[in-house]
């Protein structure tokens, strides 16, 4: 008899979810159907991004979106899909975009289902033009208000502690779509020539020691005491025995979290003078991915707490970040309450 030498089982993202739901036999499959829409948004969105040059898609629209940033077409493109296929399903009862000011109602004709959809459909668009990656991201909690009928700002304005799965989507040198259920990380990468996304990364766990920080320097004269010295700590300019961990910033929030998950690190984005509540926005970037974080043993925090725990009171509200390894974030958290922080403490004041 033949046999061939051990190799590693192929598994499709399909099969993966579906071994997943079978942990829980009391699964409706719900989920399950509501992951593989999300795969197949990830597999358009990613076609359309790698042909974007070829098909003349590139540039800004005319409109604005709600921050008042110019809106890329491919944000346009990307937003469009995920809720097209979405709002027909009968599993979501309502979605939010960060392309949209208000919730997005499921239609009419079609009947709502049970889990709210949150998602930021191309982060980090500004890199679009240039050729450096982008990303999506999802979170996906239970819907609150009684199981018939739209869902409401209430289902949408739950804490990260609520989140049922997150996931993200990077669209770099591979796509890869990274997921979790509350059951560890997973990361598939996308092989175009079959359209499968193929496990590549499971059970992902930040490793230590970790190898990287970033953050966007230009903001350094705008940062209160302690995120300034957390930083120098970080650059180990305190003690000239210690190695500095190496800088990578990309301005691109999932490519740079993604590194940090796979190499060990911290990603911060802490309010500054000019961002008194950071960038970053609390439902569809923070929450998600600080989950993904905690999944693959780190922690995310918003220089004070977890902000897993932080409720959430309007749709788009920003939140400082700090997430990766958990010794560096607690680190991060320990500079600010021992030298203070002006911009955080003012940040604090409204939590
Ligand atoms: P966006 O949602 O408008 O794309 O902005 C979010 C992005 C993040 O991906 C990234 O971490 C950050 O903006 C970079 O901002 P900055 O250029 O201020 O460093
Ligand atoms: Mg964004």
């Amino acid at each position: 008899m033949t046999s061939f030498p051990p190799e590693p089982p192929l598994i499709t993202i399909e099969r993966h979810i579906l071994q997943q739901q079978g942990h829980h036999p009391e699964a409706t499959g719900r989920l399950t159907q509501l992951l593989y829409d999300i795969a197949l948004a990830a597999k358009l969105i990613a076609r359309e991004t790698t042909r974007a040059g070829i098909a003349n898609i590139l540039g800004a629209t005319t409109s604005e979106n709600v921050h008042g940033e110019t809106q890329q077409k491919l944000d346009v493109f990307a937003d469009r899909v995920i809720f097209r296929l979405n709002d027909h399903t009968g599993r979501v009862s309502v979605m939010a975009s960060e392309e949209h000011d208000e919730l997005l109602r499921i239609p009419e004709h079609h009947k709502p289902g049970y889990y709210v959809l949150i998602y930021d459909p191309l982060d980090g668009s500004s890199n679009i033009d240039v050729n450096a990656p982008v990303g999506t991201i999802f979170a996906i909690h239970r819907k609150r208000t009684p199981e018939d009928g739209h869902g409401t700002v209430q289902d949408v304005l739950q804490t990260g502690t609520e989140l049922v799965a997150a996931a993200y989507v990077i669209y770099g040198s591979s796509t890869m779509m990274v997921y979790s259920t509350g059951e560890g990380v997973h990361g598939f990468t996308l092989d175009p020539s079959i359209g499968e996304f193929l496990l590549s990364h499971p059970n992902i766990r930040i490793p230590s020691p970790p190898q990287y920080y970033s953050v966007n320097h230009a903001y350094q004269r705008d940062w209160g005491e302690g995120v300034r010295r957390y930083v120098r700590w970080l650059q180990a300019l305190d003690d000239p025995q210690r190695e500095p961990l190496s800088h990578r910033y990309i301005g691109s929030m999932i490519a740079d979290v993604h590194r940090n998950l796979l190499r060990g690190g911290v990603f911060l984005y802490p309010p500054d003078r000019k961002h008194p509540h950071g960038k970053l926005r609390l439902t569809y970037e923070a929450q998600p991915l600080a989950f993904l974080c905690a999944q693959a043993g780190g922690y995310a925090s918003d220089g004070v707490g977890d902000i897993l725990k932080l409720q959430p009171r309007d749709l788009h509200q920003r939140v400082p970040v700090f997430m990766g390894n958990r010794e560096l974030v607690e680190r991060a958290e320990a500079f600010i309450r021992e030298h203070g922080d002006e911009w955080v403490a003012q940040y604090a004041a409204q939590r």
